[in-house]
């Protein structure tokens, strides 16, 4: 009896031992550890691109794991309906329309952030994280006259990212190479890269004048330099070992992004992960060829879409999901013929990239900057819905606060209780932007103020939002804004007009 009574005895004394010993050192170590952070970012994604909104007709599944565990807002907008300035929004926390550089960027455009400019990364670093970009980058590099052959700066890793691993521009545009911390990969000495957005250099191929040489076709734009078949926007020259495999990007990004969430530290990591699907060109690895039905579009989506499976994946292989926030969206809204001729029209079928709404990308109608959000937390955020007015400028705010941060961007909010799905207070009220022009979204009320220019843009086929007038639209009763109410509500529209001047300053 003695015997059986000792050796429990000495088992809990061991085990308190340790146990005090290991919980200590937690606790020094890591006060109440602060969560990881990934924000998973398309390009072009529409709406109802994913099956979760209900809104258009693919599957996808790994999407939807997010949608359907975390919180899925309804009501989220990008600041912009073309790339630079929403990821500019995204990182700063102010407005595009502020920095008149803040548009879309040629491959040799110098960086739009300022170096002392307030960053999301920078805000979390202080916070003690470590971070990372991996993917699509279209915030321009150096200060004019880059030398690609060179350790190129300023770059991400000059406005708070730790790491970076990214395509300087788009893929649709030269330089088609990968950079790592500045510097170009894979890059042979002799022979150098030469870019220019203004002139061809002797002898090389263009989409223009050498169609024999293609292997996907330019409908409008895109007829510059050749680089695996497919003519891109912008000249170059050399570099030929470093250029990028357009059909193995989706898997070379998410390779990247595996290994930086892999990597053991103590620290907690922000990583900033920038899909390129579905931008053109579209370019599926043959796995997904054929897959969705509606041409390399659609299989780009189901790419990406496998690719945040497997992300997941490793994330919990990590043992990461617990301790880790994700936030899911995409730049601008979505578009179908955006310069080559990939079917993406054709094959379309009864799918509905843009959802309900009016509009897509380049357009200040709603396609153009509504678009899916979503947060994921497992164990922290339960399921749920919201329709709270949230754009992605409030991503700095909020993630200051949850982090314990007091730095505040210029135009975000706080609304981290509500991403969290603790609140439903969205934002009062939004500016939109679309290629420099300005619209207003307050409450349920759309407000477009007159601009000159086509009310469509012939060439990607979408409705631009310009009109001589007026536009008003509640988007309670008529969220495809078909009746336009600014003769019927002129007191609502003079209300919403004020407050927008207020804020545009105009
Ligand atoms: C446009 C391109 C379009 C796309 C877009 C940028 C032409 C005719 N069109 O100028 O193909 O590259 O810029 O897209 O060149 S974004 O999503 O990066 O903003
Ligand atoms: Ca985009």
């Amino acid at each position: 009896a003695r015997f059986t009574l000792t050796i429990p005895l000495i088992f809990s004394c061991i085990f308190t031992f340790f146990s005090g010993c290991s919980s200590e050192k937690n606790e020094e170590e890591n006060p109440a550890k602060k969560p990881n952070i990934i924000v998973i970012y398309m390009d072009d994604l529409g709406y109802g691109d994913m099956s979760a909104y209900e809104a258009g007709s693919l599957e996808t599944p790994n999407m939807d794991f997010l949608a359907n565990g975390g919180m899925k807002f309804t009501k989220a907008y990008a600041s912009s309906a073309t790339c630079t300035p929403s990821r500019y929004a995204l990182l700063t926390g102010t407005y595009p329309w502020r920095n008149k550089e803040a548009k879309i960027l040629p491959g040799t455009a110098p960086l739009v952030i300022g170096t002392d400019e307030l960053t999301l990364p920078k805000m979390l670093k202080k916070q003690g994280y470590t971070t990372a970009v991996v993917g699509k980058w279209h915030l321009g590099l150096g200060t004019g006259q880059v030398n690609w052959n060179e350790p190129i700066s300023p770059g991400p890793n000059e406005v708070g990212f730790d790491y970076s691993y990214i395509m300087a521009a788009t893929q649709d545009r030269v330089p088609t190479v990968y950079l790592e911390n500045g510097l170009v990969q894979g890059l042979d000495p002799d022979d150098p890269i030469e870019v220019s957005y203004s002139e061809n250099f002797d002898g090389e191929p263009t989409g223009k004048d050498n169609p024999e040489l293609l292997s996907m076709n330019w409908h409008h734009g895109h007829n510059n330099s050749i680089v695996n078949g497919i003519p891109r926007i912008g000249f170059m020259k050399g570099g030929e070992k470093a250029r990028w495999v357009d059909v193995d990007m989706a898997d070379h990004f998410l390779e990247k992004a595996s290994a930086y969430v892999r990597q053991d530290r103590e620290e907690p990591f922000f990583l900033y992960y920038a899909f390129q699907q579905p931008h053109v060109p579209r370019t599926p690895h043959p796995r997904f060829e054929g897959k969705s039905g509606m041409g390399p579009r659609g299989d780009v989506i189901l790419e990406a879409d496998w690719c945040i499976g497997q992300f997941m994946e490793t994330l919990k292989e990590e043992g990461l999901l617990e301790n880790t926030l994700l936030v899911f969206s995409s730049d601008n809204g979505p578009v179908l013929n955006d310069g080559y001729y990939d079917e993406a029209v054709e094959k379309l079928g009864n799918h509905t990239p843009w959802g309900p709404f009016r509009g897509g990308k380049y357009s200040l109608f709603e396609a153009g900057t509504r678009l899916p959000f979503i947060t994921y937390w497992k164990g922290t955020i339960e399921p749920g819905e919201s329709d709270a007015l949230v754009s992605q400028l409030d991503l700095l705010n909020s993630l200051a606060a949850l982090t314990g941060s007091t730095e505040r961007s210029l135009d975000g909010k706080d609304l981290m209780d509500t991403f969290l799905g603790k609140s439903e207070q969205g934002r009062e009220s939004l500016v939109l932007e679309a290629t420099s022009r300005t619209a207003f979204r307050q409450g349920d009320w759309a407000l477009i103020p007159p601009y000159e220019g086509p009310a469509v843009n012939t060439q990607v086929n979408i409705e631009l939002g310009n009109d001589a007038e007026f536009q008003l639209y509640d988007l309670s009763q008529d969220p495809g804004q078909r009746e336009n109410l600014a003769d019927k509500h002129p007191e609502k529209l003079k209300a919403l007009l004020q407050d927008f001047i207020e804020i545009r300053g105009e």
